[in-house]
């Protein structure tokens, strides 16, 4: 019997990959697709995938009755991608983070119920970890305390605690995935990586927030994907699995790695005030997810950068497309400029 899955945010920069990745490596998984095309959500971003194994609805994850007629009644999986996602967009307002985050997860959580969906997936965040010493050896563990900083990061949290709920009073069966900075094709531009990547190639100023040393801990987009498909597939009911492939990097390091290998000079860098509440560093022991999940990442930094940059070169369309919509009032209000 096909296995159906029903994934929330699939048209987004992750969810769109872990889409691509679970119809190339099951070949007995259907997915329905569930997305409601915010300004990150993008058809594009599933372009020449198996189309009989994927269906695609149109819909939020806060309306109870649109969610209900799209999850098929023997899914075996829900798996949680949607949400607000970007922290610049939360300081300046959260009342869409939190409507979208905390109460789109809730009624996915009573849909799973009503439709006796087996295993619930929360795709979240090392941001509900709050921030690490800048000098120390201190990791994000599963025992860390939920200390989120960023309205974007509080609301991830609120999720997780909404997850949690629903296992202990419902007995809906659910894992939560926590995972650091992913990078690679189809990340929509206001993130730290594509962003340099379209202003460099453009010749357009890199912003880097404060003093360009905060620190983050980078994994390329499938590995996460085959982390979350282990945690769905191996995870303990009710437990919480940190993500990441021990890769920090100071912003600094990230943004002229990008400038050299796109040839460009040093001198395009521009500091510019740095982010409010800004998260000093993150840093993901992954010890539990190797351990029992057998969580293995296998991309380097520079071979994934170095794919990453290439998708981008060879889809300026993609990019564009997007930087000459909304997205240029978006960078006038965030950035203070325009872009060319
Ligand atoms: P993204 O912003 O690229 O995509 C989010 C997707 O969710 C979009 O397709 C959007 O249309 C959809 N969406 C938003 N609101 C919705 C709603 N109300 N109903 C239905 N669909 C809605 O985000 P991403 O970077 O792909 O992140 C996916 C998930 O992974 C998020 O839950 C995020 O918190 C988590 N996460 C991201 C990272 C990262 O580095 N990007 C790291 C760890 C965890
Ligand atoms: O223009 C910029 N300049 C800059 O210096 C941008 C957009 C970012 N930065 C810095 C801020 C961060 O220290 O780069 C770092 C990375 O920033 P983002 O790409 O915005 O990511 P971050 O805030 O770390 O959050 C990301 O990782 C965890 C994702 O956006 C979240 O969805 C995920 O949960």
């Amino acid at each position: 019997m096909p296995k159906k899955i029903f994934v929330t945010g699939g048209a987004g920069f992750i969810g769109s990959a872990f889409v691509r990745l679970v119809l190339e490596r099951e070949p007995d998984t259907q997915i329905v697709n569930y997305d409601a095309l915010t300004y990150a959500g993008n058809p594009k971003n599933l372009e020449g995938i198996d189309a009989a194994r994927h269906a695609f609805v149109k819909g939020d994850i806060c309306d109870r009755k649109a969610v209900l007629d799209a999850l098929p009644n023997d899914a075996d999986a829900i798996f949680n991608f949607a949400a607000e996602s970007h922290v610049d967009r939360s300081i300046y307002s959260a009342d869409e983070f939190l409507r979208t985050n905390i109460i789109g997860t809730q009624v996915l959580l009573d849909a799973a119920r009503e439709k006796g969906v087996r295993r619930f997936v929360q795709v979240s965040t090392d941001e509900v970890m709050g921030t690490l010493p800048e000098e120390s050896d201190a990791f994000f563990t599963e025992a860390s305390p939920l200390q989120p900083n960023s309205p974007y990061a509080a609301s991830k949290a609120a999720a997780e605690f909404v997850v949690r709920a629903a296992r202990e009073t419902h007995g809906v069966d659910t894992v939560v995935t926590r995972c650091g900075n992913n990078y690679g094709p189809r990340q929509f531009p206001e993130k730290l990586i594509p962003l340099m990547i379209a202003n460099a190639v453009n010749d357009e100023p890199l912003p880097v927030y404060g003093d360009g040393k905060n620190v983050r801990d980078w994994i390329y987009v499938d590995d996460h994907c085959r982390g979350i498909w282990a945690a769905y597939e191996r995870g303990a009911s009710g437990e919480a699995y940190n993500l990441g492939s021990r890769n920090e990097r100071q912003n600094i390091d990230v943004v002229t790695s990008i400038l050299d290998a796109l040839g460009k000079p040093h001198s395009l860098i521009k500091y510019v005030t740095d982010r409010l509440g800004h998260d000093r560093r993150y840093a993901i022991d992954a010890t539990k997810a190797e351990q029992e999940l057998g969580f293995r990442p296998e991309m380097s930094w520079e071979n994934g950068l170095r794919a990453t940059i290439d998708w981008y070169l060879n889809n300026r369309e993609w990019v564009e497309e997007i930087r000459s919509g909304e997205y240029r009032n978006y960078y006038q209000k965030m950035y203070g400029s325009s872009l060319g």
